[in-house]
């Protein structure tokens, strides 16, 4: 599938170009959001910074990346023909094959005449008299749009910690979550990889195989569990087929994340108390998952995130299942957490993670305590050594939720700027829409749980939540609707509220912004579950929008 190359591309424009709709973001949900606004027969203009659609999937080509939610369940539903037509080769879909997924549906559906690729919305400002908003972008150009919608994604926006000495590296760099295009072949090399959270742990046992040596550098030890990637079992694939209906509205309503399958099959969530079981009981749960793979650990029992008792019965099992993987005890304590919750932390999935420090090149260094005190020509320093290294991984994570957003100056009634706004926590009604900033929509947002949900299940319900929004108000000259103050400080007390107690506050991870420096402490995503967050958006509706301000 090819991508939309830059020569196809308009040269930066001098006229102001005029749409009912600009959408940021050519990821899963800013292409949904197209085709549903084209459907609705809108002016619509997609702009996308990638030279191709499909987001994370884009970005992220880093060896070994793939996702952990079930193929099955993550794609598309909207669309019964695509579920079907549609055959994924594994279990779990690896980066090309998901890049090849967003490929398809852009075409299938006609999505690439809105788009326009390479181009980065720079700025946003509403203009009240008009009620529209005059968007800037990295041509130049200038955009009038009655709606702006920013499907700019909640992991994009990359973390590359400013280490010293980083411009004095004379070798080779690269970020996992900037992936070159080309291959690259570690072959015979010496390289170092900095971080070990997901996208480390994906590409470690891959840039094993092929570096002379490999050297990771651990400041927090992740939780893994196996992946257990396979190639997709046909017979499974055609039970799913046969009743997709009822396998989304199981994933949709008998879930706690938006995934229901466990062994080949869809189970509900397990609302038992680890504590109320027997110790014999609750080994065969975790053994059972252990066995099945992938992120079920999440529909297990319903206090692991409450109860720091409940949640260590779980964190032991995995600690031993690594101490079992290791053969280097030293090593195996060193991966071994013991500083945050299980669960608190986003979950890795893996395949050979853990057995790849059994390799005789693969050295872990832990920098817990020793940071990296600088790069040098040659490598890097730590612990008072130099690591001399042909090539250095930043595994460094994102700037996440807030990070892409933040990147866009966004102004809007009386001139406010939505950092501004946001500074000490991003506000966000419904993670929809925030007061003060009108016709401006977020999908995957901060405050909406975006971060906490398979990503798939939720930017289709916001997308369409969205779509209907715009559909019911119109396009006609100074429509407008905006997140009532009120409603959005009810919605930041509710957010408290379910997360009171929540065991999340006690880990430094992107959920928090605690993974930045100087980014304010603040639970970025909403705890109350899916089903709930649904019914709190159908409120928001309910009486003509009566938690918004609707100006026509
Ligand atoms: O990023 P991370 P990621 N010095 O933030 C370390 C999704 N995802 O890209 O923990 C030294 O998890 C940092 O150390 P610490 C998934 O939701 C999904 O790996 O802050 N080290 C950590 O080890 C995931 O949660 C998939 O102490 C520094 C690492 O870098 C999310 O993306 C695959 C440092 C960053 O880990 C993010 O994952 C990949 C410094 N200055 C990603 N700064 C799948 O679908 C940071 N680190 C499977």
């Amino acid at each position: 599938m090819s991508t939309v190359l830059s020569e196809r591309q308009p040269s930066s424009a001098v006229v102001t170009q005029t749409y009912d709709v600009v959408v940021a973001g050519a990821g899963f949900a800013g292409l949904y959001m197209l085709h549903k606004l084209r459907q609705r027969g809108l002016s619509v203009r997609l702009y996308e910074a990638g030279t191709g659609v499909g987001g994370t999937w884009y970005w992220n080509r880093y060896p070994g990346a793939r996702v952990d939610v079930e193929s099955v369940e993550y794609s598309y539903s909207f669309s019964s023909e695509l579920e079907q037509e549609w055959s994924w080769s594994e279990r779990y879909a690896g980066q090309p094959e998901l890049l090849r997924y967003a490929n398809h549906v852009a075409d299938r559906f006609g999505l690439r005449e809105n788009m326009q690729f390479e181009t980065r919305i720079t700025s946003a400002t509403y203009d009240e008299s008009a009620r529209r908003w005059q968007i800037g972008t990295s041509r130049g150009e200038k955009i009038s749009a009655q709606y702006c919608v920013l499907a700019t994604g909640f992991l994009s926006a990359a973390n590359k910690p400013d280490f010293a000495g980083i411009d004095s590296y004379q070798g080779h760099q690269y970020q996992t979550s900037r992936w070159p295009h080309e291959d690259v072949d570690f072959t015979g090399q010496r390289v170092g990889i900095i971080g070990t959270g997901s996208s480390a742990v994906q590409s470690i046992p891959h840039v094993a195989q092929q570096a002379s040596h490999l050297f990771v550098f651990q400041r927090t030890p992740s939780f893994s569990i196996p992946l257990r990637n396979a190639p997709l079992d046909r017979e499974y694939e055609k039970r799913v087929k046969a009743d997709y209906k009822e396998w989304r509205r199981r994933q949709r309503e008998d879930s706690r994340a938006g995934f229901i399958a466990v062994n080949y099959q869809p189970a509900s969530p397990n609302n038992k108390s680890a504590l109320e079981v027997t110790p014999e009981e609750r080994l065969a749960d975790y053994e059972m998952r252990w066995a099945s793979g992938g992120l079920c650990f999440y529909s297990s029992y319903i206090d692991l995130l409450t109860s720091i008792e409940a949640n260590e019965t779980l964190a032991e099992f995995v600690r031993e299942k690594i101490r079992g993987r290791v053969k280097d005890q030293d090593v195996a304590e060193l991966l071994v957490p013991t500083t945050y919750p299980i669960l608190s932390k986003r979950l890795c999935a893996d395949t050979n993670y853990y057995e790849t420090y059994n390799r005789e090149n693969v050295s872990l260094v832990s920098i817990k305590d020793t940071p990296i005190e600088t790069l040098t020509p040659k490598g890097l320093w730590v612990g008072g050594k130099e690591y001399e290294l042909d090539s250095i991984i930043f595994a460094t994570g994102f700037d996440a939720v807030t990070g892409a957003i933040s990147k866009i100056d966004v102004r809007g009634l009386d001139g406010q700027e939505l950092n501004a706004h946001w500074q000490g926590a991003p506000r966000a009604y419904l993670g929809l829409m925030s007061a003060g900033f009108p016709n401006l929509f977020f999908l995957d947002g901060p405050c909406s749980n975006g971060a906490l949900v398979s990503p798939m299940l939720l930017s289709e319900y916001q997308v369409e939540w969205v779509d209907r929004c715009i559909g019911q108000l119109g396009t006609e000259a100074g429509t407008a609707i905006e997140a009532k103050p009120d409603a959005e400080d009810e919605w930041m007390e509710h957010m408290n509220t379910v997360s009171a107690g929540s065991l999340l506050h006690l880990a430094n991870s992107w959920y928090m912004g605690a993974n930045i420096p100087g980014k304010p402490r603040a639970l970025l995503a909403y705890l109350g579950g899916l089903i709930n967050y649904k019914q709190q958006c159908e409120q928001g509706e309910a009486g003509g929008y009566g938690k918004f301000v609707v100006t026509r």
